[in-house]
């Protein structure tokens, strides 16, 4: 049985959380209160961040990689696109995730020009998806997974304004008629 060290709030969890409900794997949650850590989390991940997932003795933190395992590890259904040039693409979009995620947490933070940043970073993913449904190309995948947490809550929990960015506005319609993206919907509204 998989555990998954959680945390509701958190959009790296819901990265492993959607890939859960994807691959429809059972798994047990420990909820980890972000505001008191235990100090046990510092045995499953030195950093004593979230996620964690564990399946007896093996133990993996960091949400890519952990999608990524997930992945290999339940290929179906597969969450990578067949082509290698848009899995390629893909691994590409999550490996450069900085570039959504500084300005979101600037913009958590109120730092000065934080909101023009942030949708500087709004701008370039509503342009990609302009030519194309998802992140990584033709198929759902692991590059959507891997932002459309901190869009759902940039949106429903920052008052983050997509109107301006229609087709990421479509893109995040399209993937909330996934349950998995669903249940993320749930979570949020629920914060
Ligand atoms: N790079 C990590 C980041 C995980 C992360 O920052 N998790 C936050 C909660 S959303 C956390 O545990 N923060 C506690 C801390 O940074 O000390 C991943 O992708 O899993």
């Amino acid at each position: 049985m998989i555990t998954l060290y959680d945390a509701d709030r958190c959009p790296y969890c819901a990265r492993v959380r959607i890939v859960l409900a994807e691959k429809r794997v059972e798994y047990e949650t420990v909820a980890v209160d972000l505001d008191d850590r235990p100090a046990w989390i510092y045995e499953k991940n030195p950093l004593g961040r979230v996620p964690v997932l564990e399946e007896d003795t093996f133990v993996l933190a960091e949400s890519a990689v952990v999608d990524e395992y997930l992945e290999d590890r339940y290929p179906e259904p597969a969450l990578w696109p067949a082509d290698p040039a848009e899995r390629a693409l893909g691994r590409m979009l999550v490996f450069r995730f900085d570039e959504l995620s500084r300005p979101y947490y600037a913009l958590r933070r109120g730092e000065e020009g934080a909101a023009e940043g942030f949708d500087a970073a709004l701008a370039e993913l509503d342009g990609l998806l302009e030519g194309q449904p998802f992140l990584s190309g033709r198929e759902f995948g692991l590059a959507d997974v891997a932002y459309v947490p901190w869009i759902l809550r940039a949106r429903d929990r920052m008052e983050v304004e997509l109107t301006p960015f229609p087709a990421l506005a479509d893109w995040v319609a399209r993937l909330e008629q996934r349950p998995s993206i669903a249940a993320e919907f749930d979570v949020v509204a629920s914060l």
